[in-house]
This record gives structure tokens, C-alpha cells and sequence, in this order.
């Protein structure tokens, strides 16, 4: 029984997830589940109700997605994405907790204001603006930090670069509005080339 994948198509989370099993050229079975309709049934394998989950061959669970990736990274030599010691992982992780945060933050604004659960009158105009502001900080932080280098962290394409490229393809498809591509043109040449790659094209939210 290989792997089981359960997420969704236009869950950033999932597609980072994705990407890393295709860099790995690792199998598995994916799994779509609608989290947000009534008769989701996310809680027989996530008691948070939240993709990715990952059902590991046994049957054994694991979430979330940072946590299957890290795992996924150790079941293959091939395409290593997260250095196994020192700094250098300290740094990879960093940037992924940068990326996983835009993507909290721009999560939380758009919830904010098309959550169906909540009213008009419920909506907090002031929350999704604290929410974007985290955004527009962390795309500084993020074009400071990349610079004029060829990726992230070293010479090759690491987790760092996988979570930055999914948090930036998150921004176009949910936030086409936000003026990132002319304000980082460093931050649009690394998504350019990662959009290259097959695991980026062929998970791209549609
Ligand atoms: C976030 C997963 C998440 O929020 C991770 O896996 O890295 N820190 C976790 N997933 C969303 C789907 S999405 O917005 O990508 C989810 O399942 N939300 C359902 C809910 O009830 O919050």
C-alpha cells in the first residue's frame, strides 16, 4: 500500500507537500477532500480537520505539512532539500516558516472576509489589514534576503525555495491584486525558474 496524500488542489500547503514528493520522486496516492464542505470527513485522519495529512504505509498519520515534508525528505537520497545538520538547516527552516507564514497570514485575511460562516457585519476590516502588513514585511524580509542569489540557501534548490515559490504562486492566485511582481523583480526571477520545473507547473492552482 504506498502512501496516501489527502488534500486539495488549491491548498498551498498540499502543493508544497506535492512538490516535494515529485522532487523525490517518491509514490503515492493523492487523496482530494473538501475540508470545508459539511460532509468532509478530514477528522477521521486530522482531529484539527486541516490538509495535508499524510497516511503513512501502515497507516499511521502525520501532519502538518512541515512535518511531512521533513519526513518525505528522509525517505530518499534523491533530491535532497533539507541539509541534515547546522546552520544551513536552521536557515532552510527559517525560510520556510517565512513562506508558511505569508501564507498563514494572507490565509487568515481571506477568511476573514469570504468565510461563509461569518456575517458582514462580523468582518473585521482592521484584521485582514494587520494580516497584510505581515505579508508586505515578510515579501521585504524575503527579496532582502534572496538578493541577487540563484536560490534561497547555497547553489541548489532546497525546501527553502519550494516553500517560497508556493507562497508566492498562493499570492497570485488568491491576492492577484497585491503589487509583489513589480516591487521584487529578484523574488519573480526565482519564481520564473522554478515555475520551470514540472513539480512547480503541474501543481499550480487552477
Ligand atoms: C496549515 C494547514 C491548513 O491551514 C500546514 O499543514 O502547514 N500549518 C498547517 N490547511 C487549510 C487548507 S488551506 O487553507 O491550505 C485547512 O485545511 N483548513 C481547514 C480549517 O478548518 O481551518
Amino acid at each position: 500500500m504506498p502512501m496516501k496524500l489527502i488534500g486539495s488542489n488549491t491548498s498551498p500547503y498540499v502543493r508544497k507537500v506535492r512538490i516535494v514528493m515529485a522532487e523525490k520522486k517518491l509514490d503515492y496516492e493523492y487523496v482530494l477532500e473538501d475540508v470545508w464542505s459539511a460532509n468532509t470527513n478530514i477528522a477521521v485522519s486530522s482531529p484539527l480537520g486541516k490538509v495535508p495529512c499524510l497516511v503513512m504505509e501502515g497507516g499511521d498519520v502525520i501532519y502538518d505539512s512541515r512535518v511531512i515534508v521533513e519526513y518525505l525528505d528522509t525517505l530518499s537520497p534523491v533530491g535532497k532539500l533539507i541539509p541534515a545538520v547546522g546552520r544551513e538547516r536552521a536557515e532552510v527552516k527559517t525560510w520556510e516558516a517565512l513562506a508558511d507564514g505569508i501564507l498563514d497570514a494572507a490565509i487568515l485575511a481571506r477568511l476573514e472576509a469570504t468565510w461563509a460562516g461569518r456575517l458582514d457585519g462580523q468582518r473585521s476590516q482592521a484584521w485582514i489589514d494587520r494580516q497584510l502588513a505581515k505579508v508586505a514585511c515578510a515579501l521585504v524580509a524575503a527579496s532582502k534576503d534572496l538578493d541577487d542569489k540563484p536560490y534561497c540557501v547555497g547553489v541548489h534548490m532546497s525546501l527553502a525555495d519550494v516553500a517560497l515559490g508556493v507562497a508566492l504562486g498562493y499570492l497570485d492566485f488568491r491576492f492577484p491584486q497585491l503589487p509583489w511582481r513589480e516591487q521584487y523583480p529578484n523574488l519573480v526571477k526565482l519564481q520564473d525558474k522554478l515555475m520551470l520545473r514540472a513539480s512547480f507547473h503541474d501543481t499550480r492552482p487552477i
